[in-house]
């Protein structure tokens, strides 16, 4: 039985990366006096990596080795530098505020008046999570969720299955009760490395990437007024919107084929 919906957050509840992080990013480190700057089809790259300081390191890593530090001063250096990311970035939530994308707050609404458990499942800061949401909704929209569970709370972000086994394990939720939703490959591997079917709305640095095993595959979720496009192969497709009713029967459909062909 469908019990819970569990969302991942950058890229899937909002288009965060291109116009957010990166520019928060790059905010951090014109402050540091680096001359470090990641445009567009850089950060496309760099998203292969999760989270914001893996991200840094890599970076370091793979385009300034030279970088001097010892191990130990690297890793303040990159908490240091990732702090005043974070900072940047919540002052770009507050003045510009990142807008939902399509559906997003229409199904979050709709899955709490069916009184379905909602989960949050991202390896980005909690501050910028809880910041986001209560933006949106006010921040009674908090308890809504019945778990935020974002950055450093395990040890292995996306693509491991961490993330998604410490929701489960906390909430006391059996896998095959719950739906994910991601927007990158990354996301989609930890989601379903937990055991839970997932559909994924695609943006545009995540659209050429593999979602083989999504249970479904569209642009968006989809508002009365701007309808979704399917882009996977799916035996039963929502139409015009995923709302409750869709995601039902997207899961009892995924529930009958595991049955049949476990
Ligand atoms: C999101 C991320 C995050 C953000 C940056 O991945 O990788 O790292 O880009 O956030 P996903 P922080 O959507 O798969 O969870 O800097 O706060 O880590
Ligand atoms: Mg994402």
């Amino acid at each position: 039985m469908l019990r819970a919906l569990i969302f991942d957050v950058d890229g899937t509840l909002a288009d965060t990366e291109r116009h957010g992080h990166r520019v928060a990013f790059n905010r951090a480190f014109a402050e540091a006096r680096l001359n470090w700057v990641w445009d567009e089809s850089l950060y496309g790259d760099l998203l292969a990596v999760s989270g914001g300081k893996e991200r840094i390191r890599h970076f370091i890593t793979v385009y300034h080795p030279e970088t001097p530090c010892g191990q130990g001063e690297l890793d303040a250096f990159i908490e240091d530098l990732h702090a005043a990311k974070t900072r940047h970035y919540l002052s770009l939530l507050e003045t510009g505020g990142i807008p939902a994308r399509p559906g997003v707050l229409r199904l979050i609404e709709e899955a709490k008046a069916a009184e379905l458990v909602l989960a949050i499942a991202t390896t980005a800061t909690a501050e910028n999570v809880e910041a986001m949401l209560s933006g949106w909704f006010g921040a009674e929209a908090l308890r809504w969720f019945e778990l935020i569970a974002a950055g450093d709370i395990v040890s292995n972000k996306k693509p491991a299955s961490d993330i998604y086994e410490y929701v489960l394990a906390k909430l006391s939720l059996d896998a095959t009760d719950c739906l994910a939703f991601e927007d990158s490959e990354n996301g989609l591997r930890s989601a379903l490395g937990a055991g839970i079917p997932t559909l994924v709305t695609v943006n545009d640095y995540t659209i050429g990437q593999d979602f083989t095993g999504a249970l479904l595959v569209t642009d968006h979720l989809g508002e009365p007024e701007l309808p979704l496009t399917c882009l996977s192969e799916a035996p039963w497709k929502p139409f015009g919107l995923v709302d409750i009713d869709a995601l039902r029967r997207l899961h009892e459909n995924w529930t009958r084929e595991k049955i049949e062909q476990p």
